[in-house]
């Protein structure tokens, strides 16, 4: 077992904006590989990381005001940053690099530098449009309606001058790794990389800009900083210590060349083609395997910020767990191809696969041990004609699972799984425990069935495990597995289990979601964020010449000024959620989506309106008073509902349509 090693990476995703589902699902697939391979028995190195350099972010940090470090320290090391995302996730990582790290910059520099010498990168004229108040160049295709992306204004050709790769050396070398190995899959994508760029003539490529500064610096002609993938696609080797004194170069020796980079199939080019020609130039080892996943489309396009339809993997993964989600994600979606997300696919998919198969299969099986048995299975057990069928599937379930699993086919490998789980359940239905349970004579049947239940059980959590590490855990102690049949060598065998078993039933782990009101809920929200992203009205011109209709001030209001009203701001809200709390008679504690987060209020009007009363309704609330700690800090309050009081002493919330949440009240 000794020697096995396995190193596997995600793309480094740009901090530009926060991460979506489609990353979520990138990430959680390397996670489930990097299980699977820990699982049985390799040293694993699972890198991930964060693209940091380029004139988006530098744009983008400009827009926020902030410099761009402050800028991508912010999405990647921030609350419910990059970091932050993947803990909740759940996600194992070993390394996690970021291209501003100083060893990264240092290797980057180290490499131009190389490649340069030995006369792979030359300087040359970059020739492209340029919009000369944003001092940007964009590509042909980065322009809208031939202006400017940016600032919309017409752009000039220009030229600037610029390092290039000699990537059109290496044109026949790599033509031939495309063809004739495994190195690209799945092999579809081959023959579009073949006709798409190989075919028409490799060109070199711009490795480097004078026109922006959030870059690694050449370091010999420091008007320069890397461009992309020079910078981007090494990251692969430096985070393994490459050309920098931050790691060992025993990790470097140990774990390249990589086993598998995964990555999304708009970056398969980069990966397939000009990062194998940098490592030839630099004369290193190639990966073994690029594989280009499909994408996650929302109504059968592309996510993206702009449209204000990209999902937010927090808001599931918080909602539902992030088992449940890591596992839709891998059993809903052929790992190759793209696929259709939607709330009412993920919430089916918990319910039937969770809640109602595996779910049930545990209760049924540890509340029968625990009514029948006492928890303890008997020693004297009897076989049944209805054991061989189930037996043969749980103990060749293994084998098949690593077959998928060895091509990347998480799909398939949970379809067999929960084939067996299936399965199962036919296996009480055809037994009937309940009535074995009935006549002392056939208790020795009953317990052969519970056993085997639970075995089958065991097997398919051992290899559940690198989808739902957290459940699993759990189903295992349920069950009272000791650790040493919780491994992939004991799920190669079926009845490894001590007859006399214990196992006992606990916590519902994947309780049945109400479809209807759950889809509602979310729909809410993203409509609340479309809202949110959506350009704001044009502000009504102030009439100037009418003077304001003079307003009675009664003697118990204090006149402030406009400016002092201008201060306060209220927004229409959406209540996502409403309960009341033990400590106090009088509060509700309620969490309020304000466009763009959720936020907790404490409103003390639980005397009128119960939790059902608010829940799904938009109210206005103001939003900028200082958080408020209260019940001894246990709870911090985020802002006020605005209420009227009512003459007879009520007090009356006046709910907005869903088309108002997260715009201001004036
Ligand atoms: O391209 N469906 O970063 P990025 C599935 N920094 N996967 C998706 C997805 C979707 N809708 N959207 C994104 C970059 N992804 C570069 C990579 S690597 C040396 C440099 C995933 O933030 C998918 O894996 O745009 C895709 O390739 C990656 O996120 C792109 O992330």
């Amino acid at each position: 077992m000794e020697n096995k090693t396995f190193y596997i990476t995600t793309p480094i995703y740009y901090p530009s904006d926060k991460l979506h589902i489609g990353h979520t699902y990138c990430t959680v697939a390397t996670d489930a590989m990097a299980r699977y391979k820990r699982l049985t028995g390799h040293e694993v190195m699972f890198l991930t990381g964060t693209d940091e350099h380029g004139q988006k972010i530098e744009n983008k940090a400009a827009e926020a005001g902030v410099t761009p470090q402050a800028f991508v320290d912010n999405i990647v090391e921030g609350e419910k940053g990059v970091k932050d995302l993947w803990k909740l996730m759940n996600v194992s990582y070993d390394r996690f690099i970021r291209t501003t790290d100083d060893y990264h910059v240092t290797s980057v520099q180290r490499i131009f530098k190389k490649m340069y010498e030995k006369g792979d990168i030359y300087k040359s004229i970059y020739k492209g449009k340029y919009c000369v108040p944003c001092e940007s160049f964009w590509t042909e295709t980065q322009l809208k309606d031939g202006c400017c992306p940016d600032c919309g204004r017409p752009v000039i050709d220009a030229e600037e001058e610029a390092y290039y790769f000699r990537l059109s050396a290496y044109a026949d070398r790599v033509r031939d790794l495309l063809e004739n190995t495994d190195f690209l899959l799945p092999r579809s994508r081959v023959n579009e990389m073949v006709h798409n760029f190989i075919e028409p003539g490799l060109e070199d490529l711009c490795v480097s800009r004078t026109s922006f500064k959030w870059g690694v610096p050449v370091d010999f002609d420091d008007k320069h900083v890397v461009y992309v993938w020079i910078d981007a696609l090494t990251n692969y080797i430096t985070a393994l210590g490459y050309e920098n004194e931050k790691y060992p170069e025993s990790d470097y020796n140990k774990f390249w060349p990589a086993d598998v980079h995964f990555v999304g199939k708009e970056i398969v080019r980069f990966h397939s083609i000009i990062w194998p020609a940098i490592l030839m130039s630099l004369e290193l080892p190639l990966p073994k395997h690029v594989y280009g996943h499909g994408w996650l489309l929302l109504d059968g396009g592309k996510m993206s910020k702009s449209k204000g339809n990209v999902v937010d993997p927090y808001l599931l993964a918080e909602r539902y767990s992030a088992d449940a989600l890591r596992y839709f994600l891998l059993r809903d979606f052929p790992f190759g191809s793209d696929g259709n997300f939607s709330n009412e696919l993920l919430i089916n998919r918990i319910n039937t696969d969770l809640a109602n198969d595996i779910g049930n299969l545990l209760s049924r099986t540890t509340a029968m041990a625990d009514k029948y048995f006492g928890g303890n299975l008997p020693e004297e057990q009897a076989e049944g004609a209805e054991d061989a069928e189930l037996l043969a599937m749980a103990g060749a379930l293994r084998d098949k699972y690593e077959a998928q699993m060895e091509k990347y086919a998480f799909q398939s490998a949970l379809a067999d799984v929960f084939a067996v789980i299936a399965r199962a359940n036919k296996y009480i239905d055809e037994t009937a425990p309940w009535a074995l349970a009935k006549n002392e004579e056939t208790k020795p049947r009953l317990a052969r069935v519970l056993y085997n239940l639970a075995e089958t059980l065991r097997i398919c959590t051992v290899l559940l495990t690198p989808f739902m590490p957290t459940a699993c855990e759990k189903i295992f102690d349920q069950l009272r597995i000791p650790s040493s049949l919780r491994t992939w060598e004991s799920a190669a065998s079926f009845g490894l289990m001590s007859k006399t078993a214990e196992l006992h039933k606990g916590e519902n782990l994947f309780p049945r979601i109400d479809a209807a009101k759950e889809l509602a809920e979310l729909d809410a929200i993203q409509e609340a964020k479309k809202a949110a992203a959506a350009p704001a009205p044009a502000p009504k011109e102030e009439k100037k010449t009418e003077a304001p209709a003079p307003v009675e001030i009664t003697d118990h209001e204090e006149e402030i000024s406009f400016d002092d009203f201008c201060k306060v701001e209220m927004r229409v809200c959406k209540i996502v959620n409403c309960e009341a709390i033990k400590e106090s008679k009088k509060l509700l504690k309620i969490t309020a989506f304000d466009g763009e987060r959720e936020r907790c209020i404490m409103s003390g009007i639980a005397k009128w309106y119960k939790p059902d009363d608010l829940m799904g309704k938009n109210v206005g609330v103001v939003v900028n008073l200082a958080a408020r700690p209260m019940m001894g800090g246990k709870y911090v309050s985020e802002g006020m509902i605005v209420a009227a009081d009512t003459a007879d002493g009520d007090a009356s919330i006046a709910f907005y349509p869903d088309s108002t949440v997260g715009k201001r009240i004036h």
